[in-house]
Parts: C-alpha cells; sequence; structure tokens
C-alpha cells in the first residue's frame, strides 16, 4: 500500500470487495468494484482492453473537491459482459518524472505497433505547474508496461489519444490550449516536426510563465466552447475527431464530433455523440470501438457517487452510423450491452426499460459498491431487463432479494409483463407462526429488510429472453435475481454403462437404488437390534414385486437418499431405502470389512448373510460402524443395505478397508 489513504477503512472495504470480485460483470456501469473514468477500449488479439483513469476519495493532501487519481488499472474482456481486472500497470510513484503525490494521472490511451503495446498518460510533472505525456511499453496489452524516463516533448497538456494509419503513421491528440495534434515519429515516443513557442496565459495571481515549447497544431474547424480529451478514429477512409464539448455557457460536458479526410484536419464539425448527463455530472469522457462487427461507445457518469462528480464509472451503449458516415446520438442507458447469463446475479436495477414510476436507490450511500435497487411503487408496476441467456437451466430455481413494507407478490415473466411466468414469488414480510407448545402465535415482522426469497421456476425460457419483474401486489423493491439449477445429486447409469471403480477413498457411489417405501414412524428411538431385523424381515417379504429401481451414481462420497427421495418418493422424511449393488473381484481379498455410516439405522447384507447392524438413530459419519473380518472371493458379489429414518434426512457410505484401515479399491462395480 504506497498511498496513506489507502489504509483508510473506507479504501480498504472497497479492496475486500474487490479481492472476491476479481471478474465484474455487465449492466451499466460496467466495473462495480472501484471508480473508473475516462475510459479507452482497444481490441488487441480478438480481445476487448480497457484503459480507463482511476478516481479514488481525495488522498490527504490532494486538492479538495478535485480528480484524485494515483494509478491506472487495464481491464478486459471477451464478451462485454465479464471483465476481468488485470491489476495496477503504472503507478504515480513509479513514473520517473512525475510528482510521486500528484493524483493527476488524467485520461489514458494505448495502441499497439509491430508488436509493442504504447500506453500513453497525462500525469504532474515534478516540478512546475501543469501536465505532461508519459509513454510506458509493454510486450502485452495487460502489462508489465516499462516506464520511459522523460515525457514526450512538446505535449503539455492531457487526455493523448493516439491514431494508427492504414499506412502505419501515428497521430497523437491532445488537450491544452484547445486540441492539438501531431505526427508521432516512429519510435512513437516523439512528436515530428518543429516545437513552436508558445505564450501561457497569465492565471490571476500567479507569476508569469515563461513561453513553452510546444509541438503540432491546432486541430482547426472544431466548434467554440471548451473542449478536451480528444479521442480519433478512423472508419471506412474518414477520420473523426471526437471530443467532450461544453457547448454553452455554465453548461456541462457533451460528446461532440467532427470528420475530416486527412488525419490532422482541417475539420467539419458534425454534431453531438452524446448530450449532457441529465443529473449535471460535469465532465463525460469517451473512446469508440468496433467489436464484432458493433460499434460502442464508451464513456463514463458518476452513477456510484451521485453527489460528487469527480467519482465517476464506466459504461457502454451502442453506436450506429448513418450510410454517410455520421453518428446517430446515443442515449445512455442503465442496462448496457453485452448478453447475461441467467445464473449471473442480474441487476434488475439496471433495467432496459420500465413502467412510469419506477426508482432507483443506492443500497448503501456509504459504500456506494454495494449497488443499486430497484423500487416498483403499485400493482402492475414493471420492469424490463433485456438479453439474459436462459440456455444454461435445465432443472432449476431462482432467488430473488426483495424488500418490501406490506405482504406482497411479484412475478419474473418472459418478453413482457403479461408474458409467460418464468416464477412467481410471495413476499411474506408479516406473518403469525404457531409454534407446537407456544400458547400463542407470535409475529414475524420483516417489513423494510432484504429478503432473499428462493422459489420454484414454472417455465424456463429457450434461449435469450427479455426478463420483466412485474408488481402483482402493494410496492416492492428488487436488488436481484439469479437463477441457478438444481445440484445433481444424482447421475442415472445408462444400462450398458462400463463398470465402475470406488473413488480413491473406497468409497462405492454406484447403487441401484429402490423407490423409498414410506413409513410411519414418529421417533427413532425404537431402532433397536430386534426391531430392526424384524422390520427389515418383514418389509424384505412384503416387497413389492414392482417396486421401481433406480440405477444411480452419486456425485459425491455418500449417497443422498433423502434428495432420492425428494425426486422419487413421495416424502423426504420417514422412508426405508433399499440399496444395491453388484461388484467383481478379480482375485481373492482377504482381511477385509465392510465400514458405514448412515443415517439413521441400518442393516447390509454381502450375498445374503448379514454382516453388519448400525442400530439406534445415527449420523452419518465415514467408517461410524466396521464388519468382521471378510474374505471377498474371486467372482461377483452383492452387497444389499437398508436404511430406516423416520423424521429425519437420510443418507449413506459404504467402503471395504484393510487390517491398517487403509481403503480397498481393486474391485469393478457392475
Ligand atoms: O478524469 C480527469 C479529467 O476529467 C479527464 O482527463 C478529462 O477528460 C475529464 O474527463
Amino acid at each position: 500500500m504506497r498511498h496513506q489513504q489507502l489504509l483508510s477503512p473506507y479504501y480498504l472495504f472497497f479492496l475486500a470487495l474487490s479481492l472476491f470480485a476479481e471478474r465484474t460483470s455487465a449492466q451499466n456501469p460496467i466495473i462495480r468494484d472501484q471508480f473508473t473514468a475516462d475510459p479507452t477500449a482497444r481490441v488487441f488479439n480478438g480481445r476487448i482492453y480497457l484503459y480507463p483513469s482511476h478516481d479514488i476519495p481525495v488522498a490527504e493532501g490532494a486538492r479538495k473537491d478535485w480528480f484524485c487519481m494515483a494509478d491506472y488499472h487495464v481491464f478486459s474482456s471477451d464478451n462485454l459482459t465479464d471483465w476481468t481486472d488485470h491489476g495496477v500497470i503504472v503507478s504515480q510513484e513509479d513514473v520517473p518524472w512525475g510528482n510521486p503525490s500528484g493524483y493527476a494521472m488524467w485520461a489514458p490511451d494505448c495502441v499497439e505497433k509491430d508488436g509493442k503495446y504504447y500506453f500513453y498518460f497525462p500525469n504532474a510533472p515534478k516540478s512546475g505547474r501543469g501536465f505532461a505525456i508519459g509513454v510506458a511499453t509493454s510486450d502485452l496489452p495487460d502489462g508489465p508496461f516499462r516506464l520511459e524516463s522523460k515525457p514526450i516533448v512538446g505535449t503539455s497538456g492531457i487526455d493523448p489519444s493516439v491514431l494508427i494509419d492504414d499506412d502505419g503513421s501515428a497521430y497523437i491528440y491532445w488537450s491544452g490550449m484547445g486540441i492539438r495534434g501531431a505526427k508521432l515519429k516512429n519510435n512513437m515516443m516523439e512528436l515530428d516536426g518543429e516545437l513552436q513557442e508558445v505564450k501561457m496565459p497569465r492565471r490571476e495571481g500567479m507569476p508569469e510563465m515563461p513561453p513553452m515549447k510546444v509541438g503540432g497544431q491546432q486541430m482547426e474547424g472544431l466548434p467554440e466552447g471548451f473542449k478536451e480529451g480528444p479521442f480519433a478514429f478512423k472508419r471506412a477512409g474518414r477520420y473523426y475527431l471526437t471530443f467532450p464539448w461544453v457547448r454553452e455557457e455554465g453548461g456541462t460536458e457533451t460528446l461532440a464530433y467532427a470528420m475530416s479526410d486527412s488525419p490532422l484536419g482541417p475539420w467539419t464539425f458534425k454534431g453531438l455523440i452524446m448530450a449532457e448527463h441529465a443529473n449535471r455530472c460535469w465532465t463525460n469522457h469517451h473512446s469508440l470501438v468496433e467489436f464484432r462487427g458493433q460499434w460502442y461507445l464508451f464513456y463514463h457518469h458518476n452513477d456510484f457517487s451521485p453527489n460528487d462528480d469527480k467519482r465517476r464509472s464506466v459504461c457502454i451503449d451502442k453506436v450506429t452510423f448513418n450510410a454517410d458516415g455520421t453518428i446517430q446520438e446515443v442515449k445512455p442507458t442503465l442496462r448496457g450491452v453485452g448478453i447475461i447469463s441467467a445464473t449471473s446475479r442480474i441487476e434488475v436495477d439496471r433495467y432496459s426499460a420500465a413502467s412510469e414510476g419506477v426508482t432507483t436507490a443506492l443500497n448503501d450511500t456509504v459504500y456506494p459498491f454495494l449497488g443499486l435497487h430497484a423500487s416498483l411503487p403499485k400493482k402492475g408496476s414493471w420492469m424490463t431487463f433485456g438479453d439474459v441467456d436462459f440456455s444454461m437451466i435445465t432443472d432449476g430455481y431462482v432467488m430473488l432479494c426483495v424488500k418490501a413494507d406490506e405482504n406482497t407478490e411479484l412475478t419474473l415473466r418472459e418478453k413482457s409483463a403479461k408474458g409467460k411466468v418464468i416464477a412467481r414469488a410471495k413476499v411474506t414480510v408479516k406473518s403469525e407462526i404457531t409454534r407446537p407448545g407456544m400458547p400463542t402465535p407470535f409475529r414475524r415482522d420483516q417489513s423494510g429488510q432484504w429478503l432473499t426469497l428462493t422459489v420454484p421456476l414454472d417455465y424456463t425460457p429457450k434461449g435469450i429472453a427479455d426478463l420483466v419483474v412485474t408488481c402483482e401486489g402493494t410496492a416492492v423493491s428488487v436488488d436481484w435475481v439469479q437463477l441457478r439449477n438444481r445440484q445433481q445429486y444424482f447421475t442415472p447409469v445408462a444400462k450398458n454403462t462400463a463398470s465402475a471403480k470406488p473413488d480413491e477413498h473406497g468409497f462405492i457411489r454406484r447403487w441401484q437404488l429402490m423407490e423409498p417405501q414410506k413409513q410411519d414412524i414418529r421417533s427413532n428411538v425404537i431402532f433397536t437390534d430386534s426391531w430392526l431385523r424384524k422390520t427389515f424381515a418383514d418389509e424384505l417379504d412384503k416387497l413389492p414385486k414392482k417396486a421401481k429401481w433406480y440405477a444411480m451414481e452419486s456425485p459425491t462420497y455418500n449417497m443422498k437418499l433423502f434428495r432420492f427421495a425428494e425426486k422419487y418418493g413421495s416424502q423426504a422424511y420417514g422412508n426405508l431405502f433399499w440399496c444395491e449393488t453388484v461388484f467383481d473381484c478379480t482375485e481373492d481379498i482377504s482381511d477385509v470389512r465392510l465400514a458405514a455410516g448412515s443415517n439413521g439405522a441400518s442393516m447390509w447384507w454381502i450375498d445374503g448373510q448379514e454382516v453388519l447392524l448400525l442400530e439406534g438413530d445415527r449420523r452419518m459419519v465415514v467408517d461410524d460402524g466396521v464388519s468382521h473380518r471378510l474374505t471377498l472371493k474371486k467372482g461377483r458379489h452383492t452387497l444389499r443395505c437398508a436404511v430406516i429414518n423416520g423424521p429425519g434426512l437420510s443418507d449413506m457410505c459404504v467402503r471395504f478397508i484393510d487390517e491398517q484401515g487403509k481403503p480397498i479399491t481393486n474391485f469393478n462395480i457392475q
């Protein structure tokens, strides 16, 4: 930790959050565990890389109410939905020519030329005022980057952007007394052409500054008004110079653009790419990039810091070009871009569309990265979250994080507020609970608290669909929604499947399980050895001839019989399970013991002979009971067990062990 301010509890909280959130996901803003601003997105080797600047809370000694930026991270994504943070690539303490506590690492850029990556960044110099532009190079887009010892001579200013033309010539643009542009030399680190002496404007109350040597030229043809953050690119043979622009006195920044037939202009002003932020967040800063045939606008907004527009977050929306090359104005969305898996946490407050009256708010105003939630004010209110991929949901359920003041109901639907119901959730915040033995019912009141509900799916959309949340009762707030597949406790074993081995610890995981036999047992205290022997003998006599058997394999060492009962029986509790497995020994195995555990009581037979009885109300424990010494003769054997339980969840595990307690694994299970 190099910055004192990083040790504040505020920052440590974010750090902890980021350790658990190496990957972030789609929806605007796209990075949700730290502030990110001034995004430059580039496609390198088919992957999208994001080079933003990194806003942090104002550090000790740094200018109050101002930008505070001490380092740069790089992020990358393969689908615009899941972003990986590759960590810090350049830090202010490491810049040889920079002020180690300048906190002025503003908008950067990164380009690739001849297999080398050039990272351009503005920074406060060690001495003197203003900014200079530095370079760091790397063999990979995510670093490590080697810093040059000096900034680029003649580029005093901020917000560098580099365009590499089709013939390999490179041009750099930056903001400093207007927007300037210059050709770069082949080494990508020096301006081509003469420097000019420019008289520095005198700041009130400051001593006069000596004239400065500045390279390049003013970009001609741009509109009047404050401009910064140039981003240049080429598309279909035309050059675009795009820039944040304050179009009127007292206004805030729009994103605007001009076009030209040559990289350094003159430019023809074309208009806006994005209008001012509705909440008057003063800055905007951007880049445009084509990824897999679609153009995207990366920009920033202060979503996670509504009362401070110097802590910003990167967003993405789609861009459309008209046939004449002009750009259609982009309306910022909450939803952003990219397809999101139904199994991710879907922050539905980032909706694509919503009915009137739906509002969003931060979950916690002190820790903004705890995200936002949306509130549906009344029956019939809805919000749509577009492009959810349901294709991986096979046998699922949905979890919803909700809050309400009164008992209410909501539905998840496909496509529209009247669409097919995916799931229906009752939100019970106030209820009377009667407990046996308690004289009066007590009241549970969870109004105003976040609850995580789990409800089964009534229907699963096919492929990619829009998810709609509708309020079916009184007001309800929703933080997130997430679908899950049920854990697979058993895999059915198809006929003619090759034989299996016990697992490395000797546990036998493949069994024939008879459909559970319901038992009316109120208490397990009756599981004495005589009761068990008699019951199992009687039950065996009256086994239904047509009882169904299921060949099952367990992914875990124990057979979770209650899960089997949930699916194939009439009740999860109060069952007798008959289980059988057939195994082949290729040689005699002597001095082995059967070691088993069950929840509750169980009895074990090999080739019809009783070998072990676990009486009483047992908990399943590995090797809870062991048989006497056995010899497993070469050839085929049948191992059978009966597990019985009253008011409890049954499971069992079994293996053979040798004299030292080591597992026996040299037999084949049919
Ligand atoms: O992020 C600091 C500065 O704010 C950028 O360099 C400008 O473009 C503006 O976004």
